[in-house]
């Protein structure tokens, strides 16, 4: 081979080694399964609430970890469940949320996490019914929480009953028991700002504290809010 021939062929190799590179190291930083971002900013009319609903189930079935607790969004386009935490919303605009909990639960470590905080009127609704506490001690137990630190929201996710036909790979279908819980919350102004579940629920890791509940897309998130 001549001289410009193998040298061709060394700086060849050595881009598909920059490439692969480039390549791994984007992928880690970006674990999102589809789409990176759910994007919710023009799902409506400006300034009109938008709806977001997500359910929590106790395996997700697919993926790396199928075994993992993990969040899951529904689409606001086509109405499929997504597993990505990660999504984009208007500025100072108010979020229904809708939660399906799939999941069962326990008495919480930290009573604390019963409580609803900073969502519009201070209260959630659990099936229907207005609630501003949950004794996670009756019951079936709290299974997760809904937690937006800075902006001091969090809301217990009351856990089904772990005798009944538990739901055991998501997407969990309506006819599998699980709790409706809806609430409201604000955007402030734009920002990133992190959502997580604080009750630590992953089973197998040290205090339940690794695993999902240190993993993008699992038990946490991203709120990316834009004017
Ligand atoms: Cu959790």
């Amino acid at each position: 081979m001549s001289m410009g021939g193998r040298l061709a062929t060394v700086l060849g190799l050595f881009l598909v080694a920059v490439g692969l590179v480039v390549w791994g190291v984007a992928t880690l930083l970006t674990p999102g399964v589809p789409g990176g971002v759910v994007n919710f900013t023009n799902t409506q009319a400006a300034g009109q609430p938008v709806n977001l609903t997500v359910q929590t189930v106790g395996a997700i079935g697919f993926g790396s970890h199928p075994t993992w607790v993990s969040y899951l969004v529904k689409d606001p386009r086509t109405g499929q469940w997504i597993h990505d935490t990660s999504w984009k919303l208007p500025a100072n605009t108010v979020i229904n949320m809708t939660v399906l909990q799939f999941d069962s639960g326990s008495p919480l470590r930290n009573q604390e996490w019963g409580q609803v905080q900073g969502t519009v009127n201070g209260a959630a609704t659990l099936n229907g019914k207005s609630f501003s506490v949950y004794n996670s001690n009756t019951g079936n137990g709290v299974g997760h929480t809904f937690a937006i630190p800075q902006l001091n929201v969090s809301v217990p996710l009351v856990g089904v009953n772990s005798n009944a036909n538990v739901c055991g790979a998501g997407p969990c279908q309506l006819s599998s028991p699980h709790n409706v819980e809806t609430f409201s919350f604000k955007t402030p102004g734009p920002g990133t700002y992190n959502w997580q579940c604080f009750v630590p629920c992953a089973l197998g890791y040290l205090f339940g504290n690794g695993g999902a509940m240190s993993t993008q897309n699992y038990m946490g998130g991203e709120l990316e809010v834009v004017g």
